[in-house]
């Protein structure tokens, strides 16, 4: 069995995406810890060896190294239930995925990790510039969120999926961006049945 090695910021939502994907489908990841806080993943020897974007997570398969969290997770989850079969399915459950990345993640993560992890008082003034745009398009996300998940168990072929977790990562720790959650019903509920699934990790685990 190819040895798995996730090089990661075990706070990151898009590093518990990938050991909550791991524990989902049974597979087992060595874990090391990088500070992004102190740039640990900006060293030449980081950026030459593990990933050349100089950010975690990356999956170490062996002697491949394969950066993007949700890249990460697909190799994990391809040929489990994680991901669905059906043509379609899988396509839509792509659009969730890159949703995640494009309109969710660089709103709601970014918020939480300024407003809880650096602090509003260290943020440069570019920064705090930023932080109403952030906000108004990260409430956008989580509102088509919760308009979808409305009458509906799973993002994508009413089951779980690597929609979910891309979406869940940083959904369930939104209120640390200063998101509130009970605005969002649909969501709120949904953030329950993935945290019960059998194999759930939690981000603290
Ligand atoms: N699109 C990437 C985002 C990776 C990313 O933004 N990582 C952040 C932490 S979540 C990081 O490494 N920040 C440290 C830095 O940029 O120096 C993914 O999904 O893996």
């Amino acid at each position: 069995m190819t040895e798995l090695i996730l090089h990661e910021y075990a706070a990151s939502g898009n590093c518990h995406k990938i050991r909550l994907t791991a524990s989902l489908v049974g597979a087992t990841l060595e874990r090391r810890e990088y500070d992004i806080m102190k740039g640990e993943t900006r060293t030449p020897e980081y950026m030459t060896k593990v990933n050349a974007n100089g950010r975690i997570p990356t999956l170490q398969i062996g002697d491949l190294f394969l950066p993007e969290s949700n890249a990460a997770c697909w190799y994990l989850a391809e040929g489990s239930p994680l991901i669905p079969t059906d043509r379609f399915a899988r396509a839509d459950m792509l659009r969730w995925m890159f949703f995640e990345q494009y309109n969710h993640e660089p709103n709601v993560a970014t918020l939480r990790f300024w407003l809880a992890f650096v602090g509003e008082a260290a943020l440069s003034d570019f920064q705090r510039s930023l932080i109403p745009g952030k906000r108004e398009a990260g409430e956008a996300a989580l509102r088509l969120m919760d308009e979808h998940l409305t009458g509906r168990a799973f993002f994508v072929a009413d089951r779980l999926g690597l929609a979910d977790i891309a979406l869940y990562a940083y959904t369930h720790v939104a209120e640390e961006g200063g998101f509130d959650l009970q605005r969002y019903p649909a969501v709120s509920a949904w953030l329950k049945r993935v945290a019960a699934a059998p194999g759930y990790v939690g981000i603290d685990a």
